[in-house]
């Protein structure tokens, strides 16, 4: 490799979708670092420390389609295991010397006379690389409720993502406010061992039933013995069906698909809750998968313990020893877990990227964050986003996503590799097209029918891929060249 191709990668994150990024660079013998900005790798399963945490997708499936596993101890991984599997990864691929911890990068600010990107680390060291791959995450800045009087509280009061390690739990009042995800499975994991659980619900959200069961210490030998039966599960018809189902529905509200889904969250619903105030507490007012969907399979039972109950009066102000209702009525607790979500839409912020021309990403994120085919940003040259704004959301493997992206970046990446070309950037032209028809599909999907969810920009407009999971998978299988500024040809 000559010089002129030599070319230097930087990779922000070191979370699933930077090691993705960190195992392909290496595999093609590329010249790369990694910038972490916390002490240790595994993302959003390194943040994520609260009990119960379990990730939605079959272990099976939540895996690089390089790396099968076969200890999984459950068909749902638990956010520790999936933490121990990524750093299992990285050392078995050599990542983790290459990894920069406690090193976050500030600034990207790309440098027009040489072409490259010259990076700023939060000890004012700078960098220079040629290309920059985005995997900073999604759901990372916690979003903590405006809700009066919380510093108040003398108890332990935290967010979902800011777990108190070595906390005691046994016997204490318990308060949880937020209903999506983290607050169902910290409710349904926290139901026995809190004296009282108070679950605050301002919306009450769709559950979808799914399977949950361990595997046995034989079924672990046979899963290492033959990689056949975890492709079994990973291809499994019946859970890929689900997918396409699932997809189908958020694409047409009105197909035969979200009826279907709709029909399963509601009979759930019905079957499961007994007292018929409970259920009606528990019943949505809007429609199934509107927010994201939650798949889950024990909530319904917990939420019918003794000890629990589900709050859905209005909050008036947090208080030293508990929370006061609007209504009058008083929650004494010892520990109050906000589950209340992320902001969504800041991907790699507040990190300045200032591109071509002196573009800033706050200026091209205005009024939304995007990216062509939610991969590349005009402005910015060779700058990759994983897992980044429009692209493909709703209970799929982001892992799988992630890969299949990859996929589209490499192609672009051999082009500099090569030396053909000094820049890549998508055409303005080109990503105002995908932009204008992105919207348009968007507006038309289940996220759009009616509800507030993190899915929305500020503008209300759903931040996904609004077509099918295939259109997805044929966009990623090559990028289209014309739609590309090819810049600095040999
Ligand atoms: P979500 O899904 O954004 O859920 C946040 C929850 O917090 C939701 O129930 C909100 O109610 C509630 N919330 C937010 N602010 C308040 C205030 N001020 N008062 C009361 N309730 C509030 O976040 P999660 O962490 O559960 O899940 C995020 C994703 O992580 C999840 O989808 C998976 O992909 C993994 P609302 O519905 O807005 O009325």
């Amino acid at each position: 490799m000559n010089d002129k191709c030599h070319k230097r990668t930087a990779i922000i994150g070191a979370g699933m979708a930077g090691l993705l990024a960190a195992i392909n660079l290496k595999k093609a013998k590329r010249e790369f670092m990694v910038f972490e900005k916390a002490d240790s790798l595994g993302g959003t399963w390194r943040d994520n420390r609260y009990p119960g945490l379990t990730c939605d997708v079959p272990a099976h499936a939540y895996t690089y389609s390089f790396a099968p596993y076969a200890e999984w101890n459950a068909y749902h991984a638990t956010g520790p295991e999936i933490k121990r599997y990524f750093e299992k990864v990285a050392s078995d691929y050599g990542i983790t010397p290459f990894i920069h911890f406690n090193t976050e990068i500030t600034a990207c600010h790309f440098q027009e006379a040489s072409a490259n990107w010259e990076l700023t680390d939060a000890h004012g060291e700078n960098h220079i690389f040629d290309i920059v791959i985005v995997a900073s995450g999604v759901l990372h800045h916690p979003s903590t409720p405006d809700i009066t009087g919380l510093d108040d509280f003398q108890g332990s009061c935290f967010h979902s993502a800011q777990w108190e390690d070595d906390l005691v739990l046994e016997n204490k009042n318990i308060g949880i406010i937020g209903c999506g995800s983290s607050g169902i499975q910290i409710a349904t994991a926290l139901t026995s061992v809190a004296n009282q659980l108070v679950h605050f619900q301002r919306s009450p959200q769709w559950i979808m039933p799914v399977e949950q069961f361990n595997y046995t210490e034989e079924e672990k030998q046979d899963f290492r013995d033959n990689q056949q039966l975890i492709d079994d599960i990973r291809y499994d018809k019946q859970y890929w069906d689900n997918i396409y189902r699932f997809n189908k529905g958020i694409i047409n509200p009105d197909s035969p698909e979200m009826q279907m889904i709709e029909d399963i969250c509601r009979d759930y619903l019905e079957a499961s809750i007994q007292d018929p105030a409970l259920r009606e507490k528990l019943r949505p007012d809007y429609r199934a998968a509107c927010k994201r969907l939650i798949y889950n399979w024990q909530y319904y039972d917990c939420v019918q313990n003794q000890n629990v109950f589900v709050e859905t009066g209005s909050i008036d102000r947090v208080m030293a020893s508990g929370v006061q209702m609007q209504d009058g009525t008083f929650h004494t607790l010892d520990i109050l877990v906000l589950a209340t979500g992320f902001h969504a839409d800041r991907f790699i912020k507040p990190t300045s990227v200032i591109g071509r021309n002196g573009l800033s990403l706050d200026t091209f994120w205005s009024p939304r964050p995007t990216a062509h085919y939610a991969v590349t940003l005009p402005g910015f040259p060779n700058m990759f986003m994983l897992n980044g704004p429009t692209g493909p959301v709703g209970n799929f493997s982001l892992i799988d996503i992630a890969e299949r992206q990859w996929e589209y970046i490499d192609q672009l990446l051999s082009i500099i590799h090569s030396g053909d070309a000094e820049t890549v950037e998508p055409k303005i032209s080109a990503f105002e097209d995908y932009e204008k028809r992105r919207i348009e599909a968007a507006q038309k999907t289940i996220f759009s029918s009616g509800c507030s969810s993190w899915y929305l920009d500020n503008t209300g407009i759903p931040m996904t891929w609004p077509w099918s999971y295939q259109d997805f998978a044929d966009a990623m299988q090559q990028p289209i060249l014309s739609e590309y500024d090819i810049r600095g040809a040999s």
